[in-house]
């Protein structure tokens, strides 16, 4: 074995790479285009971890080969670098938040770099860079002119002692997560929202047609949520009140309604004598995400209000309750205990009337009986003269009567709102509006954009650009009186949900995109990155396609062909990698100690790349050791002729080979790779073209040490920019898989026989079916296995050596044996 200095060996070509600047693209109409792209991180101060280095070696293996393929390859890298982290970093160690960021950027780029990833580096963005976030405030500009933008009031997490707005991540179990004996509490606040909802239905039904994991596919239908329902009208106090169910066969077992705890009208329906109750209850509830609410404790209190319901005119009393969502429908519900779950119990603990609606087949439901509510279907009883309906049917005539007179009617609900986008801190792109006293809300000229972070803020008190008199004092855009600048920032997925169309120009000064240039790329052909963004940023990043494409600006609605999602990667002990556990391998650690090559060769290696996988050191290990037996090969190989079953293999191998690559069965394709190796070292000799394509085959996966032998090989370009190899199917024959399978399966029955027969044996007859003959006839190998010499006969040959007759018993793949 050769001693290999991996390290030398790939800062070799990746300064190569980079100084030939082989990975920068320009469009090219000739060529097929094909954008290759990952979710772009967030870069954190911890630098990469192995959930990075898998997810940019999948990816660029995929660009590599679409490379190879002869595709005009856009394959970019940047960073999603505003974010509250780099806020907090700056609050505890108080270094401000850019200084912090731009190391965290430059220790990713480097550690990229040090994993052979095939970027256009000169494309690199950062969300942070004015030069970027300028076009996020045009963007909200032009979003704001199309009627996309409005301001209204909703609730926020706020910590009385920081005196600011939480993020969700920052409640811990309701308590502020700085202050952990601080109640984190529900504030109104005015806030600026993007209509999203516009776009909902074509969001929903295009969702069919996308290239992506059914399982995302899945999440975002739930996400967005599509109900059918009715809405209902309650009087109270002589006023309408709307509210939103999918049962109105239920309407006359309501007993209660219910309204939201942070519902904006709530003390509207709050008498002055239970106000200082409400006010008592709304003070100890937590701050939760709605995902918790399932499985929180549902409680309320009475508002000391009542509602007419619509059809029994019974007044039934209106609770404030935690578990109804303010911003979802009317954010009120209509309670029915005896057939909703959650209203059963609440209605126990807080002793409200439970009625019977709907009885089931037997007849035998007793609400006294009753330990749980009845949620099956079944005969209307109880309701008037809809008595004896079956209640599904009973849905749509309630709703024609209740729209008959003018108390409700048919309605489709989202579970997708509006998006929130302001954030009451310093790290985030400044939203470009004014306050005037006399204009009220005023958009900032486009010439004046963009409107810069300061650079001088005081952390930890509020937000950063509230207390900033420079930042906020400015001139109205209309009347050139004082006014004041907006402070919240933006939500950091809208920096992200047009990224994308930033890339192929990322440095233009004069647009947010070239559309020429946008027209080229678009849309992304393969998008890699984890399935925790099923939701948000691919729902908004495919809003702002279609909302750009309506403002004219793309003429497509769909941002990603195809979407792949790599599976989680868990630490050797089946845990979630943390350091917490100590279970964490750092990518960085690795390639120090054996080389990028062989840790991609490894990540590739555990599993398929959509699933998920359980790093292990012996598995790399062996990586590392096919990837030293590789090397070795190409060392000592003499470059000659090949036989023709090598070249079957070969070639057999590249056709398999491709397939596997493109669909990203990178560990199936990893597999054949070794077969083939573990075959051709045991040769002499090999034709430099079969060597080529082999190393060929292998570059994707170990783009250094591959580069690297294709120069040993002679070779003056980049095996980079290379030409993928293509079988020959003229030497792919299926004779030599099936004379290694037969010579195989001889073998094996020949050692099975021998190790149940225990006196000693030297020769072997084998009777096969005649066509199989020409499968059998170098024995050699199975001589070799058996230490027996061989002699082979068609069973109808006439001439053959058969004295215990045995050849009547052959069949096909089974031959008949005579030992002696
Ligand atoms: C009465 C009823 C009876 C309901 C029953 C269900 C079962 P989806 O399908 O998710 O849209 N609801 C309405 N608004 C709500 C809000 N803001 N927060 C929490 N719950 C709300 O669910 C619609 C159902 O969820 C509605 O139908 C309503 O309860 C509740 F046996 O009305 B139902
Ligand atoms: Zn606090
Ligand atoms: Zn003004």
């Amino acid at each position: 074995m050769v001693e290999i200095n991996f390290v030398e060996i790939e800062k070799k070509w990746q300064e190569a790479w980079e100084k030939e600047k082989i990975f920068e693209v320009k469009e090219d109409s000739k060529k097929k285009k094909c954008y290759v792209l990952e979710m772009f991180p967030y870069p954190s101060g911890a630098g990469l971890h192995m959930g990075h280095a898998l997810n940019y070696t999948i990816g660029d293996i995929q660009a590599r080969f679409k490379r190879m393929n002869n595709f005009n390859v856009l394959y970019p890298m940047g960073y999603d670098a505003f974010g509250l982290p780099a806020e907090n970093a700056a609050i505890k160690v108080g270094e401000h938040p850019g200084k912090y960021t731009e190391n965290s950027m430059n220790n990713f780029v480097m550690q990229q770099k040090s994993l052979g990833l095939s970027y256009d580096w000169s494309k690199k963005l950062a969300t942070c860079d004015p030069e970027y976030y300028k076009w996020n405030q045009y963007l909200f500009l032009k979003f704001f002119e199309a009627g996309l933008v409005y301001r209204k009031k909703s609730a926020v997490n706020w910590c009385p002692k920081c005196a600011t707005v939480l993020a969700n991540e920052q409640v811990h179990n309701g308590k502020c997560w700085r202050h952990s004996d601080t109640d984190v509490e529900t504030k109104q606040l005015e806030q600026w929202f993007i209509k999203i909802t516009k776009y909902v239905e074509e969001l929903l039904n295009e969702i069919p047609k996308l290239d992506w994991p059914n399982r995302i596919k899945v999440l975002q239908e739930n996400w967005i949520g599509k109900s059918f329902g009715t809405e209902v009208i309650f009087k109270i106090n002589n006023d309408d009140w709307k509210v939103f169910t999918t049962r109105p066969d239920t309407l006359y077992g309501v007993t209660f309604l219910v309204i939201s705890a942070q519902h904006s009208k709530l003390f509207d329906l709050v008498t002055k004598e239970e106000k200082p109750k409400v006010e008592a209850f709304l003070k100890k509830l937590k701050s939760v995400s709605e995902k918790e609410l399932e499985d929180m404790e549902k409680e309320g209190i009475f508002t000391g209000s009542y509602a007419i319901n619509p059809l029994t005119k019974e007044k039934v009393p209106i609770y404030a309750g935690n578990f109804v969502v303010a911003d979802y429908a009317s954010g009120m519900v209509m309670a029915v205990p005896a057939h909703d779950q959650r209203d059963f119990e609440f209605a126990k603990k807080y002793s409200i009337p439970i009625k019977l609606v709907i009885q089931n087949k037997e007849n035998n439901l007793k609400l006294n009986e009753m330990q749980r509510a009845y949620t099956d279907n079944g005969l209307l009883v109880n309701s008037d003269k809809f008595n004896g309906l079956h209640n599904r049917e009973a849905i749509d005539k309630i709703t024609e009567y209740l729209q008959s007179i003018n108390l409700g009617s048919k309605t489709v609900l989202y579970k997708l709102r509006d998006w929130l986008i302001s954030r009451q801190r310093y790290w985030g792109t400044p939203i470009p509006m004014i306050y005037c006293d006399k204009c009220g809300i005023v958009p900032v000229n486009e010439k004046d954009l963009p409107i810069l972070l300061p650079e001088k803020v005081k952390f930890g008190e509020g937000n950063p650009l509230a207390t900033n008199s420079e930042f906020i004092n400015v001139k109205c855009p209309k009347c050139n009186g004082s006014a004041k600048r907006e402070t919240d920032t933006m939500d950091t997925f809208f920096d992200s949900s047009w990224y994308f169309l930033r890339y192929p120009d990322s440095k233009n000064a004069k647009v947010p995109f070239d559309n020429a240039k946008v027209k080229y790329w678009m849309p992304v052909d393969h998008y890699i990155g984890g399935a925790e963004h099923a939701c948000m940023h691919l729902i908004y990043a495919r809003f702002f396609t279609k909302v750009l494409r309506d403002l004219k600006y793309i003429e497509f609605g769909e941002p990603f062909n195809k979407l792949f999602n790599q599976g989680m990667l868990y630490g050797e002990d089946g845990n979630k990698m943390s350091k917490s556990l100590g279970n964490v391998v750092n990518p960085i650690d690795i390639i120090n100690k054996y080389s990028a090559d062989s840790l991609r060769f490894n990540l590739m290696s555990l599993a398929s790349p959509d699933k998920d996988s359980v790093w292990s050191n012996n598995g790399m290990e062996s990586a590392n050791k096919f990837v030293n037996k590789f090397v070795d090969f190409y060392t000592n190989i003499k470059i000659g002729k090949t036989n023709v079953k090598i070249e079957h293999l070969v070639n057999k191998t590249i056709k398999e080979y491709t397939e596997d690559i493109a669909n990203y069965k990178y560990n199936v394709g990893i597999i054949k790779l070794r077969t083939l190796l573990d075959v051709v070292s045991q040769e002499k000799e090999l034709a430099k073209q079969d060597l080529e394509s082999i190393l060929k085959l292998m570059h994707p996966l170990c783009p250094h040490i591959t580069e690297e032998l294709w120069h040993k090989l002679g070779n003056k370009d980049f095996i980079s920019l290379s030409n993928w190899p293509v079988a020959d199917e003229k030497k792919i024959n299926d004779k030599f898989d099936k004379e290694d399978k037969a010579l195989n399966n001889l073998a094996e029955d020949l050692n099975n026989i021998l190790k149940i027969i225990q006196d000693k044996k030297t020769k072997a007859f084998v009777y096969v079916i005649p066509n199989e003959l020409e499968f059998l006839k170098d024995l050699s190998s199975v001589e070799k296995k058996t230490g027996l010499e061989i002699k082979v006969f068609a069973v109808n040959d006439k001439a053959k050596y058969d004295p215990e007759n045995k050849s009547g018993k052959a069949k096909l793949n089974k031959p008949a044996i005579h030992l002696e």
